[in-house]
């Protein structure tokens, strides 16, 4: 069930030019005027400047820049993904938080989002940075009806998700390095993180973690990632606007996700393989056995990267170094590694 807060913010944003009568407001949600009243100061501790007139009624003039499950909802206009948002000023992680949510019932879309997490991880634990309010770090709680073997699909799809939406606010060249990074220039601005939770061949839950570097200066990365990381304002010189940027990664991902249920995995590997950092270029590739290389021509349904060698012979690549840039281009060797690390 949808909460009053949320029908009340629906409604004020649809009415955003004119006033709005308390009664009007009372009757929709059927519930005082003094509880309207009541929300409205709710909104107010979020920043929104609420003018209120009698006779006429509340009118919403200002809108706060900071985060909040009020302002994230605020011109939300997604059927299901975030329609529960939970969000907060720091926590260790927000996949976390989300593992716990989830056991305890959290429907499928709901969203934890962090100004800044002291624990952010990557794969394989590794370490996610996440500073205050420079950043999207944010996880999506999914219950969708395929099997575990297919969830690797969704990790992927968020892939092109991060990709359609940079592509979409200008940044033609971003690409996808296999199996999650977000390339722009070259450099990761966005990582994805997806774990899992199933029994006896049935997901319970996924958690698909998002980690996006957006108003970040470059002396704001930690001296490691300087050189293989980026953000969006450092790409643009601009300040971006994070909850427009979450909202538009939700509305875009559902879309995707509906899409991805209703048709399959197709339209994933299209698109994906359209952004595919190195497609049909050669790599080497480096496993603890053996060094081999051919020509990167695309992914499999399990997640898979797909090889060719030169002997013709086709090869599926789940782990492994791969050496993703040419001599001089960019001195970092990247580790490709299982492609989803599940719970
Ligand atoms: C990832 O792992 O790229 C997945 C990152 C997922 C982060 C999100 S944020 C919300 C949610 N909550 C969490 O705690 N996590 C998720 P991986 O492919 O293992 O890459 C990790 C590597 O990326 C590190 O070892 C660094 O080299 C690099 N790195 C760390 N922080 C970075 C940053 N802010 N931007 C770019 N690269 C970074």
């Amino acid at each position: 069930m949808e909460s009053t807060r949320n029908k009340l913010i629906k409604l004020l944003a649809a009415n955003q030019d004119h006033y709005i009568s308390g009664q009007l407001l009372s009757e929709r949600l059927n519930i005082s005027r003094n509880a309207i009243w009541k929300h409205m100061k709710e909104l107010e501790k979020d920043g929104y400047v609420v003018e209120g007139k009698s006779k006429k009624g509340y009118r919403i003039t200002g809108f706060p820049d900071k985060l909040s499950e009020n302002t994230i909802q605020w011109g939300l206009n997604t059927r299901w993904a975030g329609k529960t948002i939970i969000h907060k000023e720091t926590t260790p992680s927000t996949q976390i938080i989300a593992h716990q949510a989830a056991s305890d019932g959290a429907k499928h879309g709901t969203v934890i989002i962090a100004d800044q997490q002291t624990k952010g991880r990557g794969r394989m634990e590794r370490e996610w940075h996440s500073a205050k309010n420079k950043g999207i770090w944010l996880s999506i709680i999914l219950r969708p009806a395929i099997l575990p073997y297919l969830a690797p699909q969704l990790t992927l799809l968020t892939a092109t998700v991060m990709a359609d939406v940079l592509y979409k606010h200008a940044f033609t060249q971003s690409s996808i390095k296999w199996p999650n990074d977000i390339l722009i220039n070259n450099k990761k601005a966005v990582g994805i993180l997806t774990e899992m939770h199933a029994e006896q061949d049935q997901i319970q839950y996924i958690v698909i973690g998002i980690g996006m570097n957006v108003n970040q200066q470059i002396d704001e990365l930690p001296e490691g990632l300087q050189t293989i990381a980026t953000s969006l304002q450092i790409e643009t010189n601009k300040n971006w606007s994070i909850k427009e940027l979450i909202q538009d990664i939700l509305l875009t991902f559902e879309d995707a996700y509906d899409t991805f249920i209703e048709k399959g995995f197709s339209e994933v590997k299209r698109k994906w393989e359209n952004y595919g950092f190195r497609m049909g270029e050669y790599i080497s590739i480096k496993t603890l056995r053996e060094q081999w290389g051919g020509t990167f021509s695309g992914i499999a349904e399990d997640g898979a990267l797909i090889v060719k060698t030169s002997g013709g012979e086709t090869k599926k690549l789940y782990s492994g170094e791969i050496e993703w840039f040419r001599d001089g281009e960019n001195d970092v060797k990247q580790t490709g590694s299982e492609t989803n690390k599940c719970k």
